[in-house]
């Protein structure tokens, strides 16, 4: 197993499922990556011992999903300069409004970029992960180029369904 850049850090194993598709996307990618469940409100002191140990593992980019009134990428943002994505859950009662605002509407000094809540965020957010460590690896760029592509190459092939369904 190569060292992970990329950690995603949950605030409940009950985000896991919904965090499958971020683990799909950075292994399509090859991206190595590790996941913790840790909780800024529940384990508080492991959330912080587990960051200092995280630079020296050489974790380049944090991914934070979390619930409700979620601090957990805040919290994390606040103890470390590597760039932080906050992944708001969709949680019942309030369905993620108060996750994303719970976890976007940083103060000034303490930059957190969100995703979006639910489908596309966790993908978004290992897309996002992949595109800063692209600045620092030509293959990854190759690799985000050709996804692009491939995408693109769907839409034109959905496209030309829809015209034959027309014609
Ligand atoms: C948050 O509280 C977690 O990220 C989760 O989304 C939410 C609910 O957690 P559980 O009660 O399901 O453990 O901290």
């Amino acid at each position: 197993m190569s060292t992970p850049l990329v950690s995603i850090l949950m605030g409940s194993d009950s985000d896991a499922n919904r965090l499958m598709t971020c683990f799909g996307q950075l292994e399509e990618l090859g991206i190595p990556f590790e996941a913790r469940v840790l909780s800024a409100h529940r384990t508080p002191a492991a959330l912080v011992a587990y960051l200092g140990e995280a630079d020296a593992k050489g974790i380049q980019v944090f991914l934070c999903a979390a619930g409700g009134a979620a601090h957990l990428a805040g919290v994390v943002a606040s103890h470390t300069l590597k760039p932080v994505i906050g992944i708001p859950m969709d949680n019942p009662p309030l369905g993620g409004l108060d996750a994303l605002l719970a976890t976007v509407q940083m103060p000034a000094g303490i930059p957190v970029p969100t995703v979006g809540v639910g489908g596309g965020g966790p993908v978004n957010a290992a897309l996002a992960a992949a595109r800063i460590l692209a600045l620092g690896s030509p293959e990854l760029d190759a690799k985000l180029v050709k996804f692009r592509k491939g995408m693109a190459e769907k839409v034109a092939i959905k496209d030309a369904k829809l015209q034959a369904r027309l014609s």
